[in-house]
């Protein structure tokens, strides 16, 4: 069995009918251990675009990273995902943020993800349910790491608790 982290986002209406359909669809993929509350989070990167909620869930999952990356990559496409610009709006992403202590660097995959310790919309959640694990290639608590983010961390705030 793995452990895997996985980020969600979205900045298209209905947002929190889409985060919430998205948290329900991780299900198929194994069992879930935690799930973040739903959070309001200012556009990073390209900041021409509305606010986005993102959430991070915890799974449990008998899949390889590259499995289970392909499937999130499906799970996109039937939750009605459109291709667009790299960084611009989208109706539904999902990131495999972190998996065991796997440091994955293939064409197709980069694992943990890149942008996690730089991205507010990323740690707040995951330090939500997951604070004292370690980022593997840092070696760095997540608290710790959102501890540097200082006053971005702001950008972020609780839209919904996602308690189930
Ligand atoms: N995703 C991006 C780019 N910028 N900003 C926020 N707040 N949340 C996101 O999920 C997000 C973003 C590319 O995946
Ligand atoms: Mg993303
Ligand atoms: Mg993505």
């Amino acid at each position: 069995m793995h452990t895997a982290y996985i980020g969600i986002g979205t900045n298209i209406e209905p947002r929190l009918w889409r985060i919430e359909q998205a948290i329900d669809s991780l299900k198929g993929l194994g069992t879930i251990l935690s799930v973040s509350s739903i959070y309001e989070t200012a556009p990073f990167g390209y900041t021409e675009q509305s606010d986005f909620l993102n959430a991070v869930v915890g799974v449990e999952v008998d899949t390889e990273a590259v499995d289970l990356h392909k499937k999130l990559k499906d799970l996109e496409m039937t939750l009605g995902r459109n291709k667009r610009e790299r960084w611009h709006e989208r109706e539904i992403d999902f990131d495999l943020l972190i998996f065991d202590e796997e440091e994955i660097n293939s064409e197709n995959l980069t694992v943990p993800h890149p942008g996690i310790s730089a991205r507010a919309f990323v740690l707040v959640p995951l330090a939500e349910i997951a604070p004292m694990l370690i980022h593997p290639s840092s070696g760095r608590s997540i608290e710790s790491l959102l501890g540097d983010l200082g006053g971005d961390v702001a950008s972020a705030h609780v839209y919904s608790s996602s308690k189930q």
